[in-house]
């Protein structure tokens, strides 16, 4: 089935100077980018989007660092798009995650893990409304 998923280019990787090549892998593994912008998240609105997490121990170090500079949020279309992205970045922690994986080689740490990616379909409609509007979703064409 075709589906959404929301991809976030964090903060380490728009410092890493790394958006180009993460972008690139993403394009390469057959996802299609259906909306994307650059913005900078609050503590107020990463908090909100990492509300399930709430009362996790890492919760508020990952509000500070969600809100510490520039991200790149990214809609994107694919068949299985939810698992496939999901394979595509691996696991949380980079030392866990599969060699070839983006997090495997780039991110430094578990919180620190370049990317973020939808869990589930549903998930993925409601990320992906928290940050573009229908307007500025374009479809494949
Ligand atoms: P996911 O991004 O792989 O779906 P989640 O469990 O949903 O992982 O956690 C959301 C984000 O919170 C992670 O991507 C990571 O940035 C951060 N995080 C999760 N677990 C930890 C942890 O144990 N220590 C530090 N940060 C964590
Ligand atoms: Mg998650």
């Amino acid at each position: 089935m075709i589906e959404r998923t929301l991809a976030i280019l964090k903060p380490d990787c728009v410092r890493k100077n790394l958006t180009g090549a993460v972008i690139a892998r993403i394009e390469k593994a057959g996802f299609k980018i259906i909306g994307m912008k650059k913005t900078r998240l609050t503590q107020e609105t990463a908090g909100a989007f990492y509300a399930v997490h709430k009362g996790r121990p890492f919760y508020d170090g990952l509000v500070e660092f969600m809100s510490s500079g520039a991200c790149v949020p990214i809609a994107l279309e694919k068949e299985n798009a939810i698992a496939d992205f999901r394979t595509l970045i691996g696991a949380t922690d980079p030392a866990e995650a599969v060699p070839g994986t983006i997090r495997k080689d780039f991110a430094d740490n578990k919180g620190e893990n370049i990317v973020h990616g939808s869990d589930s379909p549903e998930n993925g409609k409601i990320e992906i409304a928290f940050f573009f509007s229908v307007k500025e979703l374009i479809e494949v064409i």
